[in-house]
């Protein structure tokens, strides 16, 4: 019987399925076979570091939710499979953030820890990014700091963390293991490229104070491979401006600072009519990739992004490969009509599409 271990026929299909692409096509076609019996015996089975990263770019290539596919094939690997300990772990992170940060050129990069064994406690990441600002909520209500992150914030603070209390605290990086449960660990402040934010022109902007980190490393996504899961796979690739610049910094439950951006502009705030938000949020977009390219830290433009997801979707129509897009997260938060992902349809956003990055349940990022 191929269930020996329970295995569910859904993830022995992943693997057949997996080991069918032509990007593994020059193994050796006992490799799936043997793998596949290993699978149903055993209920896992090892990937090469070869088939990892294939993996990893291809799950990259099939999440529907990504405008920056278009370099999915540069995709660099670390593999720490064989981690064991919490600070294995960490240490990860930190070659990671290393790695992918080179000084501000930005590569991409992937960290693969243990896979998901049935019966054991995963080994995770239990952070939503690598790098995250804590919120504290002050006894009048508002909050300092990032309002995403309170719960995660009281979470450290219980661990005895303690932060500065600053707007833009790192909080520690939240890892768990089988044996040692949740542990943190502060980031290395060397480790950790982040960028004042000023105006091409109003001097007044850096006095808001605000700063952003360079590398955004996503820590709450599974990545699932010829019916493995791997849920301890932090992955970078770099920001879109308008993810810090019109969400981070603008979403009222965010930063929030389009009033105040728009009081130093002098925009009439007593109607919405006015597009106070909408000037005030240029003038916020303009400072932040502004801020980035001075630092030398890269990041990408929402035009730019927008034209070079179009031509990924054309190459991949041409390679004859279904292409599943979510049109909602395509678009950017601001402007989309003017970038050319807005006046398209995609194939369908199938998720279920493998291997892809699954997002665990928690704290959003
Ligand atoms: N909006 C989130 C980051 C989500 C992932 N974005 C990327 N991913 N660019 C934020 O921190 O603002 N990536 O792998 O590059």
């Amino acid at each position: 019987s191929p269930h020996r271990a329970g295995v569910p026929a859904q993830r022995l299909r992943e693997c057949s399925e997996f080991f069918a692409l032509p990007e593994l096509a020059h193994l050796p076609a006992s490799r799936a076979r043997e793998a596949l019996e290993e699978f149903a015996t055993t209920g896992t089975y090892t990937h090469t570091a070869e088939e990892l990263l294939v993996g990893a770019k291809i799950a990259w290539r099939n999440h529907a939710r990504c405008v920056g596919r278009k370099h999915w094939r540069t995709l660099e690997l670390i593999d720490r499979r064989d981690a064991e300990t919490a600070e294995d772990l960490a240490q990860m992170c930190w070659d990671h953030l290393r790695r992918a940060t080179n000084g501000g050129a930005l590569r991409s990069v992937i960290s693969v820890g243990p896979p998901r064994v049935a019966g054991r406690e995963d080994y995770s990441i239990v952070s939503p990014q690598l790098i995250r600002y804590a919120g504290y909520r002050e006894p009048d209500g508002t909050v300092t700091g990032d309002p995403a992150h309170l719960e995660l914030t009281r979470i450290a603070q219980e661990r005895g963390w303690k932060g500065a209390h600053t707007a833009f605290d790192v909080l520690p990086l939240m890892v768990s293991t089988p044996t040692e449960g949740l542990r943190l660990f502060d980031v290395p402040s060397d480790l950790v490229l982040e960028v004042d934010i000023e105006h091409p022109e109003h001097e007044w902007f850096a006095e808001l104070g605000l700063k952003w980190h360079a590398v955004p490393v996503v820590a709450d996504m599974n990545l699932e491979v010829g019916g493995l899961v791997y849920p301890c796979a932090p992955f970078n690739g770099w920001y879109v401006s308008t993810e810090v610049g019109a969400r981070n910094f603008a979403d009222t439950d965010r930063y929030d600072m389009l009033a105040p951006v728009a009081d130093r502009l002098g925009l009439d705030r007593s109607t919405d009519r006015t597009l106070w938000k909408d000037r005030a949020l240029v003038e916020l977009n303009r400072a932040v990739i502004h801020s980035y390219r001075a630092a030398g830290a890269y990041m990408v433009d929402h035009h730019t992004v927008a034209k070079q997801f179009v031509d990924f979707v054309e190459r991949e129509e041409r390679a004859g490969r279904e292409c599943p897009t979510d049109w909602t997260w395509i678009n950017p938060p601001m402007s989309s009509g003017v970038t050319p992902t807005f006046h398209r349809y995609y194939d369908a956003p199938d998720m279920d599409v493998r291997p892809n990055y699954v997002r665990r349940d928690g704290a959003g990022g």
